[in-house]
């Protein structure tokens, strides 16, 4: 599947951001001079592909987590060039993005979900798709991915903890899904499940965890067909790595970065509001809603600026934190009427 490397790029010029933006500009340009051929894209990402093997050989994000992954990424259907699918902003460089990461299951450090994930395994994968549903079953990963066309989106993720990145993902919207398994009247929540493996998550297995495992978070069913809520399957033009919840993992951008749940093998439609793992752990901290507002703090970060990664020695990176972390206009009339500061 791989081409050769072109002769033009030097091996230091080769990052996956500066690879990622060749393939963006050649994404563009294909679209515009043949009407969006399917092959071009598909060139472009398997010289992608073999300038990051030259740039990273270590790097088990590029290597397709199953044979029948082969060849997903081909045809993706690049971000437009602006908001709220994408943003102007900087992105994270590629080396932040998978090493400075929150996943409990693996640690509590940031660097433990990319140290400490090598045992975990992503096939063979299934999905449950259980409750208020007009087709529950086990669905294997495959069956699941096969009638959906991929997308890129760029968003920003702002973490409770007062920092953020800038991620271009691979994905599809939550709500296809959704509609796909027909949800009954009933079904006014989504509830959503990590995978529990003992053996290869170091912090599952941890007595100092402070999770009661498995991760769980949700969303009020209207929350969750919105334009943005999007399952991701891929970051950088590639699969996700590990850490970052690989094989496929929400992204909900308008809320704290711990909604965003990673590795999912239960999405549950209920009549009722679910408990979620950090609002059980301390309620007063974490809340259902967890929208990004710069107006309520949290009792030890404060919310109303944020330091965008990566900081250097020379600049803590600080800026203002937006409310709804800037996606106002797509989701801000989810919670007329309702007080943001007690529904935290
Ligand atoms: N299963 C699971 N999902 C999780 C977490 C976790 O610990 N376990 N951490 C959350 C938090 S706090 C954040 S900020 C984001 C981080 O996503 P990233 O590491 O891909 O940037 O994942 C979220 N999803
Ligand atoms: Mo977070």
């Amino acid at each position: 599947m791989l081409v050769k490397k072109p002769a033009d790029i030097q091996p230091s010029e080769i990052t996956p951001e500066s690879v990622y933006r060749r393939r963006r500009e050649f994404l563009r340009t294909g679209a515009t001079l043949l009407g969006g051929g399917a092959l071009l894209p598909g060139l472009a990402l398997a010289q992608q592909g073999d300038a990051l093997k030259a740039a990273a050989p270590a790097d088990l994000a590029r290597t397709p987590p199953a044979p029948w992954w082969e060849g997903k990424f081909a045809a993706i259907e690049p971000a437009p060039s602006s908001e709220p699918f994408f943003t102007s902003e900087a992105l994270t460089p590629y080396r932040d993005v998978i090493r400075y990461n929150n996943f409990y299951e693996f640690g509590m450090n940031k660097s433990d979900p990319s140290n400490r994930s090598g045992d975990f395994r992503v096939d063979p994968w299934s999905v449950e798709i259980a409750g208020e549903v007009a087709r529950p079953g086990r669905y294997h990963l495959e069956d699941i991915l096969k009638p959906h066309a991929l997308e890129e989106r760029v968003y920003r993720l702002r973490c409770v903890e007062a920092w953020s990145m800038v991620i271009p993902w691979i994905g599809f919207p939550l709500a296809d899904l959704i509609k796909r398994f027909e949800p009954t009247g009933n079904a006014r929540y989504v509830e959503f499940e990590t995978v529990v493996q003992r053996d290869s998550m170091p912090g599952v297995r941890s007595p100092f965890s402070i999770i009661d495992w498995p991760y769980r978070e949700g969303l009020r069913i209207d929350e969750a067909m919105n334009e943005l809520s999007f399952l991701a399957v891929g970051l950088y033009g590639s699969y996700l790595p590990a850490q970052n919840g690989a094989p496929i993992r929400l992204v909900v951008p308008w809320k704290y970065g711990f909604k965003s749940i990673k590795s999912i093998v239960r999405i549950h439609f209920r009549k009722t509001q679910p408990n979620t793992s950090w609002n059980d752990l301390q309620a007063n901290e974490y809340g259902f809603y967890a929208n990004v507002n710069p107006e309520v703090h949290h009792p030890r970060w404060r919310q109303d600026t944020e330091r965008r990664l990566p900081q250097n020695l020379f600049s803590r990176r600080v800026i203002p934190t937006r409310l709804f972390n800037g996606y106002g206009e797509q989701v801000a009339h989810l919670y007329q009427g309702m007080d943001l500061a007690r529904h935290y």
